[in-house]
C-alpha cells in the first residue's frame, strides 16, 4: 500500500497519557505514541480514568506539546463490568492461562460490548477519511468492528500488549468465537512474539475456519488480515542515560550504602498474579534454605506496587504476599540482616534505574506475560564495566528474545534456587558477554522500532526499516 503523507494517526487505548513536560518521567509506551502523533499529527482517544453519572460521550480535548489527547469519562457500572469486570476478571486471567481465577458472567460481557459501543460512537466522528487507526490491547478487541458498522472503511490495526491463548484454553470463554471473529475487522493485528501469534493462527484456522496464504495474511469470509509478530522494546537510550542521571546514582550509593556489601537482588513488577511473586518468594526461600553459608551475604528488595485493588484476586495476592514476606523474615531474619525487603510503592523512573543498577541479580520471573519490560529496563541499566545478571522466565514472552539471560522455569522453586547460585558465582567476563548480547538486542528493537515496524505494516511508510 502506498504511504499517504496526509494521513494522521489516530491511536485508541483504555488509558490516555498526555505528555508530562520535562519533570514528569513517563513508560516507553507513552514516550513512543506521543512521537508517533507529533509525526502523524493525530489524536489519543480512550477513557479519562474518571466516572461520570451518566454518559453523554462529551469528549474532553487537550493539546500539549504538538499531542492532542481526547477522552471520554464513563458510568460507574460501566466501569465494573467493561474494565474491572471483562477486561480484568476475564480476559486478563484466561489469556494468562489462569483459568481457574477467570470469571465469566454475562453482565461483564454485556458491558464490555456496551462500552466498546460507546467507545465506536465517540470516537467515529473524529476519523476522516485518510486517518489510520491503531487500537490497543485486550479491553477494545471489538472497537474495530463496532467502527466498520459505523461506515469506518479506513485503515485499522490492532496490538495485543499481553499473550495469546492456546486455542483450547480460549474456548473455554463463553462466546469466544464471535470475540475472535470481530477482530478480523482489522487489517493488521500485531503480537510481541510467535508464540502469540501461532496459537492466534492456531484458533482462526481450526476453530473459525480461516485460511492463511503463504505470506501469513489469514482469510475469513471478505476479510483479510496481517498477523504479525512485532516484540515491544523500551526507550533504551532514554534509559541508559535515566540509570546515569544525578539522582540514579544518587539511589545508587543510597542502595549501595545499605547493602553493607551484600548483593543485592531486585525484583520490580505490579502486584499481580501472573507476574509470579508467590513462587519468585518460595525460590528465593529454597535458595536460602539450600545454601545457609551464601544466607547473609544477599538479601532480596521486592517493589511491587498494588494495582486492580478493588478486583477480589488482586486483594487475595496481596495478602498471600503480606503473610509469605512475612512469614520468610521471621523465620530467617537475625539481628543485622532481613532476607526480603518488601516495598508496595512506585518509584521515578530515574530512581528506578539507580536501584537496577545497584542490584547484582535483576529477578525477573512472571508465570506468563505478554512481553515483560522491567527485563529490558534492567539489562538497559546497567554497568557495561561490571554488569549484572538478568534472571528470566521462560515464559515471559521477552525470552524469545533474550536468550542470553539466565532463564528458569518460575513454577520451580529448585530452577530458580540454582539460577540464583550460578548468577552470584558468575564470573565478570560472562556477565559481561550475557550482558553486550542482550543490550544489542534491546538496542537494535527499542520502543521506536516497535512502533514503526507495526505503523509501516499499517501505513505502508517507511520500506527502509529492517525487519
Ligand atoms: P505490564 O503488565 O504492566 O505491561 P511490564 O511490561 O513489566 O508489565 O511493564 C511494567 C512497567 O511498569 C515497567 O516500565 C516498569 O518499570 C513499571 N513499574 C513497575 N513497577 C514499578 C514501580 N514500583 N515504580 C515505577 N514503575 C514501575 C503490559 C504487559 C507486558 C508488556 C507491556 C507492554 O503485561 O507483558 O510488556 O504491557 O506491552
Amino acid at each position: 500500500m502506498e504511504f499517504d503523507p496526509m494521513s494522521r494517526l489516530i491511536v485508541i487505548s483504555n488509558r490516555v497519557s498526555a505528555p508530562k513536560g520535562q519533570s514528569g518521567a513517563q513508560g516507553g509506551l507513552a514516550v513512543a505514541f506521543q512521537a508517533a502523533l507529533r509525526e502523524y499529527r493525530g489524536i489519543w482517544f480512550g477513557w479519562s480514568g474518571e466516572p461520570t453519572d451518566e454518559f453523554t460521550g462529551q469528549i474532553n480535548f487537550q493539546r500539549s506539546e504538538g499531542v492532542t489527547t481526547a477522552t471520554v469519562d464513563l458510568e460507574a457500572q460501566d466501569i465494573d463490568e467493561y474494565y474491572n469486570g471483562y477486561a480484568n476478571r476475564t480476559l486478563w486471567p484466561l489469556f494468562h492461562y489462569r483459568i481457574d481465577l477467570a470469571e465469566f458472567e454475562r453482565g461483564f460481557e454485556d458491558g464490555y460490548q456496551r462500552v466498546n459501543e460507546r467507545f465506536a460512537d465517540t470516537v467515529r466522528p473524529l476519523i476522516e477519511q485518510d486517518d489510520v487507526v491503531w487500537v490497543q490491547d485486550y479491553h477494545m478487541i471489538p472497537l474495530g468492528h463496532e467502527l466498520r458498522k459505523r461506515g469506518c472503511n479506513n485503515r485499522m490495526g490492532f496490538f495485543l500488549h499481553i499473550p495469546w491463548p492456546p486455542r483450547r484454553l480460549l474456548s473455554s470463554l463463553p462466546h469466544a468465537a464471535e470475540l475472535v471473529t470481530t477482530l478480523l475487522a482489522y487489517d493488521v493485528i500485531g503480537f510481541h512474539t510467535d508464540e502469540w501469534l501461532e496459537a492466534f493462527r492456531d484458533y482462526v484456522t481450526l476453530d473459525l475456519g480461516a485460511t492463511m496464504s503463504e505470506d501469513g495474511t489469514i482469510h475469513l469470509g471478505d476479510r483479510s488480515v496481517k498477523a504479525i509478530a512485532c516484540p515491544i522494546g523500551i526507550d533504551t537510550k532514554e534509559f541508559v542515560e535515566a540509570a546515569t542521571s544525578t539522582s540514579a546514582r544518587l539511589t545508587y550509593r543510597r542502595m549501595r550504602d545499605s547493602a553493607d556489601g551484600r548483593d543485592l537482588i531486585v525484583g520490580v513488577d505490579r502486584l499481580d498474579y501472573s507476574k509470579g511473586l508467590e513462587e519468585r518468594f518460595l525460590g528465593y526461600e529454597r535458595f536460602l534454605v539450600d545454601h545457609p553459608e551464601q544466607r547473609k551475604e544477599v538479601f532480596l528488595l521486592q517493589i511491587a506496587p498494588p494495582s486492580r485493588g478493588e478486583v477480589g484476586s488482586y486483594q487475595r495476592i496481596r495478602a498471600t504476599l503480606d503473610a509469605l514476606s512475612g512469614r520468610i523474615n521471621g523465620a530467617y531474619a537475625d539481628i543485622d540482616w532481613v532476607p526480603i525487603r518488601y516495598v508496595n510503592q512506585g518509584f521515578p523512573r530515574h530512581v528506578l534505574a539507580g536501584i537496577y543498577r545497584a542490584a547484582r541479580i535483576g529477578l525477573v520471573t512472571p508465570l506468563r506475560d505478554g512481553m515483560n519490560l522491567v527485563a529490558k529496563e534492567y539489562v538497559a541499566a546497567q554497568d557495561p564495566e561490571d554488569p549484572g545478571v538478568l534472571i528470566l522466565s521462560r515464559f515471559a514472552g521477552a525470552a524469545e528474545q533474550m536468550k542470553d539471560a539466565v532463564l528458569v522455569n518460575p513454577y520451580s522453586a529448585e530452577e530458580m534456587s540454582d539460577a540464583i547460585v550460578q548468577a552470584l558465582a558468575m564470573p565478570k567476563d560472562e556477565r559481561i558477554r550475557r550482558w553486550r548480547a542482550l543490550m544489542d538486542g534491546i538496542e537494535e528493537k527499542d520502543v521506536l522500532w516497535w512502533r514503526r515496524r507495526f505503523t509501516q505494516e499499517l501505513m505502508g511508510d517507511d520500506d527502509s526499516l529492517a525487519v
